[in-house]
């Protein structure tokens, strides 16, 4: 069958049915993703045993939670962000810091703090090697910006993320921290490891199929905002990891891999209170202010919440 008489098809099918109001924009992209689909099936001679196999794979992954997972696997949220960079740019905007993708792993609720948050609850102090990561918010112009909400979370030393890996305390590794007066923010955490796909999960079934792996880099992730400003969704990674440039979710910025500062000295590991060398890590975040011009920077999505 030609794609002109499968577009006559779906039209027939989608459109020409429709008797009561119709959504427009549910309309067309459904009407596209259907024929697109019909298409593939077409020009692939795709079996009815092999679309079977496509919607139980779809069903297992969704029950398994894991469209989320799949979604960075395929390249399809990193794809969301370079659109969201083109209109941006379009937009005239330029010099903010990089964002990168969410992920499926953020929760809401986090407990919040001006200033200053311990992230660990200790629980891995044996193996872990002590972070502390510091910067200023700025917006556009380099004033810094007080009060801006900074929300991190990365994972422990296994790559897993508490609420999502039960075995867990409530919230750890997850903070929200107002930045103080001076648009600053600190936090004490641990280094993180990277993560892996749940290994015999639906992503990492099908990324076995593809000869791929399913690791990320160590990485923290964050919400960035501020009143007047657009939302910013990035990550920095761990410097040195070996999947800094090979992730599986191509979420690896320029800009987002700051220098991991090795303190060694005793009188700067006492004044932390600690007893051993740590970490450190410098970075500032830049936001941009809000433009009509530009698409909404803030993305919905329905999101878990402790
Ligand atoms: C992660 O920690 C993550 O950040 C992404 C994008 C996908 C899977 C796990
Ligand atoms: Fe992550």
């Amino acid at each position: 069958m030609t794609h002109n008489d499968i577009d006559k098809l779906v039209k027939s099918w989608i459109i020409d049915t429709a008797t009561g109001p119709v959504n427009p924009r549910v309309q067309a992209v459904v009407a596209r993703l259907v024929g697109d689909l019909c298409k593939a099936i077409e020009d692939l001679d795709i079996q009815p045993s092999e679309f079977w196999k496509g919607l139980e794979f779809l069903t297992n992954a969704g029950k398994a939670n894991e469209l989320g997972l799949l979604a960075p696997g395929l390249g399809l949220e990193r794809f969301l962000d370079i659109r969201a960079d083109e209109a941006e740019a379009k937009a005239g905007l330029q010099g903010g810091t990089p964002r990168t993708i969410e992920g499926p792993l953020y929760v809401a609720g986090a407990p919040e703090s001006t200033g200053f948050a311990r992230l660990d609850d200790g629980s891995e102090s044996d193996q872990a090697e002590v972070l502390f990561m510091q910067g200023t918010v700025y917006d556009e112009a380099g004033k810094p910006l007080p009060g801006a909400k900074v929300e991190v979370w990365h994972a422990n030393l296994m790559g897993n993320y508490s609420f999502f890996d039960s075995t867990q305390s409530h919230f750890n590794l997850r903070r929200t921290i107002i930045t103080d007066a001076e648009g600053r923010y600190q936090f004490r955490s641990i280094v993180p490891k990277g993560y892996g796909c749940p290994p015999g999960g639906s992503t990492q079934t099908l990324l076995d199929l593809l000869g791929r792996h399913g690791r990320r880099p160590a990485h923290i992730h964050f919400f960035v905002s501020a009143a007047g400003h657009r939302k910013l969704t990035t990550q920095i990674n761990i410097d040195g990891d070996e999947y800094l440039w090979d992730d599986f979710a191509f979420a690896s910025r320029e800009g987002l891999v700051p220098a991991v500062a090795k303190v060694t000295d005793a009188a700067a590991i006492a004044r932390k209170d600690l007893n051993q060398p740590y970490a450190s890590i410098d970075f500032d975040f830049r936001l941009y202010g809000e433009r009509p011009a530009a698409p909404e920077a803030e993305v919905a999505r329905v999101r878990a919440a402790a």
